[in-house]
């Protein structure tokens, strides 16, 4: 039996921009809770949760690792995630697995762009916030100004829990009391701010608080928790990781206020999909069945597969016999886990709450539900919207014969990451990976070579382009063939009609009185389907349309599946050649971050690669990032011309925004290039 309850149980993900400290703190707080006796560091790549060859080298997290400690009976589970945009897969699900977003501020740098990314994604998921502010031991802070750019920008929610004092090296707590002095401002006027924040969500305590009485800590507990699940009060406090100021402080306020597993909004576990998809109920209960949720794998080159789940609901143990998802492949956990940074500890069971894992289970997958009963079927964790990775590079390895090889490196690594993903193109027999930006790619790359002993040659892969019409027109093909024994007949008549940009494609039946039979549609939306798939006017697939067929004639004889394929796909040639054809191109949205000094030259090489740039923003540190819009196909060579003009400094991310008709000039050129290949 664990040592602690659910009750005892905080979790908790580390968010932030990169270099805020969140691997620091993650180590100083083990260090303070007795569970490491020395603090690791970056800088000697000797910290719990960089512990990955490639972190070490890097000096800064490239994925979401665990950590936990105990302290004053409760029991912290920390995810650690990186801060580096590239790596926002790992960060993301880290945040779903977990009752509170903790989001590290440099307070040297104070907001950056993913601080508010990062704080609108927790918001959106109902995940109880709050704010660290760490580094205070730096030179030249201002923490009052922080606060209120803080406030201004994130919210008048947010507020002090504790307060620097005795000249940084410790923080005063302004909720249950207003003694002694601080740094900054006055406790008593902290105290009440964030009293009175908090007792807005509950109108009898707010009374009786107005009245002069005084409230209970019970009183006042509840209120808070209830304040922080409705995201009524983002709390923020302050730590040097460091120094060590603030840390027992952090600890304290996690074992006080904090909510545990069985406090915190309702995990997110539906029933059904879509639009059909309901909130089920979930109890945080020992005793009832287990449901589990996959958060994160990882493929270790010692004990292979690790499959990391948290429980939120019934105990799993050695001998529990589980299910995984809808397909109910059963499999007996046999050994079951805690991690700790790169390491595991085999313990005898997970209580809800609990972060676990198994090893070794090929057919578990991120995000998978493990259960044990009839009911779970088609339980599944509310999506997280994921960025979709473009940055792209057509892969191949460098020796012949690796080809296996790669392709089962790549799939590992698939499995880890959800932003990072690989196509096949059959008809140029390309393999491209994508993920999210040059960095994630190089990191990618050096995994396959150091875990898995594969060297590739790289280059840009074809653009995704598709095509679609821009006006309604008509089609009709009459398909006739008398050779012979039997002859082919039929006929159709259809119309098609633009949609919205991302409404994909429809099929529309309006055919009555069986002009074409209903044993034949099927044949007919076949044909359509195909000119769909293969394109019209240059070879890429069709988007954002509708077909609708609404006539034709068929032979009682004659009529066969074929010859309604061959005349539905004639009838749309027919149609699209009068509906004004467009060629899309995928435009995404980057974010290029630079040093000041090189930011006209940067804005200005964006604006002659077709960019419309949204805005730009100071960054602490003297770097600015610019958010800007444009077409896939202008940034191919854009990480090696970004390097030249910002002397190896700058870098970007990008994600798919949407897809825009592409100039006159290229879409004639796609056009002419498709020709040579039609004929053959
Ligand atoms: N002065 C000072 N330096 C700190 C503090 N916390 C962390 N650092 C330093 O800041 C640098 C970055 O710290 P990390 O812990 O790697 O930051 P991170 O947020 O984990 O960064 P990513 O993993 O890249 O997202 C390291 O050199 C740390 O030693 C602190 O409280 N004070
Ligand atoms: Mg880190």
């Amino acid at each position: 039996m664990p040592k602690y309850r659910t009750e005892d149980i905080r979790n908790i993900t580390f968010v932030g921009h990169s270099g805020s400290g969140k691997t620091s703190l993650t180590e100083a707080l083990l260090v303070k809770s007795g569970k490491i006796g020395e603090a690791g560091t970056i800088e000697r790549g000797t910290t719990t949760t960089d512990h990955d060859p490639l972190e070490k080298e890097y000096q800064s997290s490239l994925d979401s690792a665990l950590a936990s400690l105990d302290f004053e009976g409760i029991h912290v589970n920390i995810i650690d995630t990186p801060g580096f945009p590239d790596f926002r897969g790992p960060t993301v699900t880290g945040m779903a697995a977990t009752e509170t977003t903790a989001l590290v501020i440099n307070a040297h740098n104070g907001i950056e762009l993913s601080t508010r990314r990062l704080m609108r994604r927790a918001k959106g998921r109902r995940l109880c916030r709050i704010i660290i502010i760490n580094k205070i031991d730096q030179e030249g802070v201002n923490l009052t100004r922080l606060i209120k750019q803080i406030r201004e920008e994130l919210g008048p929610e947010c507020l002090p829990i504790n307060l620097p004092a005795e000249n940084l090296s410790t923080v005063k707590d302004c909720f249950f009391g207003t003694d002694g002095e601080t740094d900054i401002f006055s406790l008593a006027e902290a105290h009440e701010a964030i009293i009175d924040q908090v007792i807005e969500v509950n109108e009898e305590l707010m009374e009786k608080y107005l009245e002069g009485e005084e409230l209970s800590r019970d009183e006042l507990h509840d209120a808070f928790e209830q304040a922080l699940r409705e995201g009524h009060v983002v709390p923020i406090c302050f730590t040097s990781a460091m120094t060590g100021a603030g840390l027992g402080e952090l600890l304290r306020f996690f074992k006080r206020l904090l909510p545990n597993p069985t406090e915190g909004n309702a995990p997110p576990i539906m029933k059904g999909m879509g639009k059909e998809a309901k909130q089920v109920e979930i109890k945080p209960d020992p005793d009832g069945h287990v449901v589990a949720h996959v958060f994160k794998i990882t493929n270790d080159p010692f004990v292979g597969k690790m499959s990391i789940f948290r429980i939120y609901q019934g105990t799993v143990g050695p001998d529990s016999q589980l299910f995984i998802g809808d397909e109910r492949k059963p499999f007996k956990v046999g050994h079951l886990f805690t991690i700790q940074g790169g390491k595991h500890e085999e313990i005898d069971s997970g209580i809800p709450g609990d972060i676990c894992a198994v090893a070794k289970v090929d057919d578990i997958h991120y995000d998978a539900i493990l259960h044990d009963s009839h009911d779970e079927d088609n339980f599944h964790l509310k999506p997280v919207n994921f960025p979709q990775p473009m940055y792209g590079l057509a892969v191949e390895p460098q020796s012949r014969g690796q080809e296996q090889k790669l392709a089962q490196s790549i799939l590992k690594l698939t499995e880890e990451d959800p932003c990072f993903i690989v196509e096949h193109n059959q008809e140029l027999n390309e393999t491209v990976i994508r993920g999210l930006g040059e960095l994630h790619m190089r990191v990618m790359l050096q995994r396959m070579s150091t875990r898995y002993n594969v060297e590739v040659d790289t280059r840009p892969p074809r653009i995704a382009y598709r095509e679609t019409i821009t006006r309604a027109a008509d089609g009709h093909y009459r398909h006739k063939k008398q050779t012979g024994g039997a002859g082919q007949f039929g006929e159709v008549f259809l119309r098609v009609r633009p949609l919205a940009r991302g409404e994909g494609f429809e099929f529309v039946n309006k055919v009555v009185g069986g002009a074409i039979p209903t044993s034949l549609i099927p044949a007919v939306e076949k044909g359509i389907r195909m000119v769909i798939a293969e394109g019209a006017i240059a070879g890429y697939q069709m988007q954002d349309m509708e077909v609708e067929v609404y006539d034709g004639k068929f032979h009682p004889v004659d009529s066969k599946e074929i010859a309604f394929v061959i005349a539905a796909k004639h009838a749309l040639h027919d149609a699209i050649k009068n509906a004004g054809p467009q060629i899309l191109e995928p435009i995404v949205s980057v974010d290029v971050t630079v040093p000041d000094a090189v930011m006209g030259d940067v804005t200005g090489n964006l604006a002659g690669r077709r960019a419309r740039i949204s805005g730009t923003e100071a960054l602490g540190g003297g770097q600015v990032t610019i958010t800007a819009d444009m077409p896939l196909s202008a940034l191919s060579d854009y990480h090696t011309e970004l390097k030249s003009m910002s002397q190896g400094q700058g870098s970007f991310t990008m994600e798919f925004s949407h897809y825009d008709p592409v100039p006159h000039e290229v879409q004639r050129q796609l056009e002419a290039d498709h020709k040579p290949k039609e004929e053959e």
